[in-house]
């Protein structure tokens, strides 16, 4: 996949390609980032790229010129033969990102992800330069990039050859549609505290039903919002149905 950063801060994504999981899709090709400086556009001896908000109010604005440019540079570099670029915009007006839209947006040939700084973008660059506005929550952070890098993140786990089998993307939280269960590792007792004796058992059969109990009670309780719309199986209904007569 072919994946673009507009930044005015390239070096912040130095996070996912030098560390960890992300790295190794960048390092085996499986994946390719290029960044594209808005600052490299600026046109006059200051380098200005950003400019008072019209109206007035706190804060600048982003200029649309270097921005513009800057991702025409970074569509350009991601585009190849057979696929046009999706252009994202990461802004907390952005549609909520969730498991479905990581797994959509991981099926792309290419992205280019706009990050916006200071108090935004001149709302024409969105209008005439952005396929999606991307949420990753309902706060607010200084600059679009470390969205863009969650966001980024989350699509390379999905490309294939980047996790092994042990870390499968499809057995992880939210692909199964509910919250993981909870993992224990050694020692069997820490500080008074046992490991579940069940995970002790070799009971494997045992164990993949306790763990699949743990993650709907946990997903009742923490996020029931989960639940809805979703499709229980038949083991499912089974197991909630006797949480529910042993009060748990
Ligand atoms: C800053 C600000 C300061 C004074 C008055 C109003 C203000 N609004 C903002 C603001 O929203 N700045 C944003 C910073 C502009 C776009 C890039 N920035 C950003 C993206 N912050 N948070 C995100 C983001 C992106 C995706 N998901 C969650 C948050």
């Amino acid at each position: 996949m072919r994946l673009a950063a507009i930044t005015l801060f390239p070096e912040m994504f130095e996070a996912i390609t030098r560390f960890g999981v992300s790295r190794r899709a960048f390092e085996t090709g499986i994946s390719h980032l290029t960044t594209h400086n808005p600052r490299d556009f600026a046109t006059d001896r200051y380098k200005t790229i950003d400019d008072r908000p019209f109206g007035g109010g706190p804060g600048m604005v982003m200029m649309p010129g270097p921005l513009e440019q800057a991702i025409d540079a970074g569509v350009a570099a991601a585009s190849s033969a057979d696929e046009v670029p999706t252009v994202i915009y990461l802004s907390p007006q952005g549609v909520p990102l969730n498991d479905r839209l990581v797994r959509d947006l991981a099926t792309r040939k290419a992205l280019v992800l706009v990050c916006g700084r200071y108090e935004g973008v001149d709302e024409r660059v969105i209008e005439r330069k952005i396929d999606l506005e991307v949420s990753v929550g309902d706060f607010v952070v200084s600059g679009g990039e470390l969205p863009a890098m969650m966001l980024m993140d989350a699509i390379l786990r999905y490309q294939p050859g980047v996790l092994n089998d042990r870390q499968s993307a499809e057995e992880d939280s939210f692909a199964t549609g509910l919250l993981d269960c909870p993992h224990y590792t050694r020692p069997e007792i820490y500080e008074d505290s046992a490991v579940p004796e069940v995970l002790l058992s070799g009971n494997h059969e045992r164990i993949r039903v306790w763990r699949l109990a743990e993650s709907l009670k946990r997903t009742r309780d923490r996020r029931p919002d989960l639940l809805e719309g979703r499709a229980f199986s038949k083991e499912e209904m089974q197991l909630l149905r006797k949480l529910e007569q042993s009060g748990e």
